[in-house]
């Protein structure tokens, strides 16, 4: 499913984010930048030690917040890794953390040029959030961004199975 916000195009895929040939992928990462299972997992193996070294370079990212590096062996230019919160039953700022993780992701992928930028649906696996909440922020912020920022002109959101493109499909729907 696509739609136009702006002069941008806002696109859902099922699939899988590492094999995206875009200029940035982002990753659902930790604060220590470690790696890890999930999408941060498929990252590293698929692009490579050389995204390790750079994160080990940078140190870690707080919550919320994003850093870059090169993409290594993956067909995206960058990998923009993003911090989601742990979701521990909504009373601890998650939603506004969710919503920070998308906005700095797309602030900082402004910032370096890139022009295409997609997103995995971060923190709902290990991290735990509701995926219907979780879709929710994610649009929104996304599509709040793109109705103030131009410079990105493709953002697209890759769903690891069914059951998440279901749930951004029907979220998107809702919102246009
Ligand atoms: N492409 C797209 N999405 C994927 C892929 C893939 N190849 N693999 C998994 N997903 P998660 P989190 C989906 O657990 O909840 C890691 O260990 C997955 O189905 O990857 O933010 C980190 O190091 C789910 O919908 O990230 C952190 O410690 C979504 O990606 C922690 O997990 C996010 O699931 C971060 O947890």
């Amino acid at each position: 499913m696509e739609v136009k916000v702006n002069k941008s195009t806002v696109s859902l895929v099922e699939g899988d984010i590492t094999r995206e040939e875009i200029d940035g992928i982002v990753n659902a990462a930790n604060s220590r930048l470690a790696g890890g299972g999930g999408v941060d997992g498929a990252i590293h193996r698929a692009g490579g030690p050389s995204i390790m070294e750079e994160c080990r370079k940078i140190g870690g990212c707080p919550t919320g917040k994003a850093v870059i590096t090169t993409g290594g062996n993956l067909n995206a230019k960058y990998v923009i890794h993003t911090v989601g919160p742990i979701y521990r039953g909504g009373g601890r700022n998650e939603a506004e953390l969710l919503a920070s993780a998308y906005r700095e992701s797309l602030k900082l992928a402004s910032s370096k040029g890139l022009k295409s930028i997609a997103f995995p649906s971060i923190s709902t696996g290990a991290y735990g959030y509701p995926l219907a909440e979780a879709a929710k922020i994610a649009l929104k912020t996304v599509i709040d961004y793109l109705k103030a920022n131009t410079n990105i002109t493709l953002v697209r959101f890759v769903l690891f199975g069914r059951q998440a493109y279901d749930e951004y499909e029907k979220t998107l729907k809702g919102m246009i």
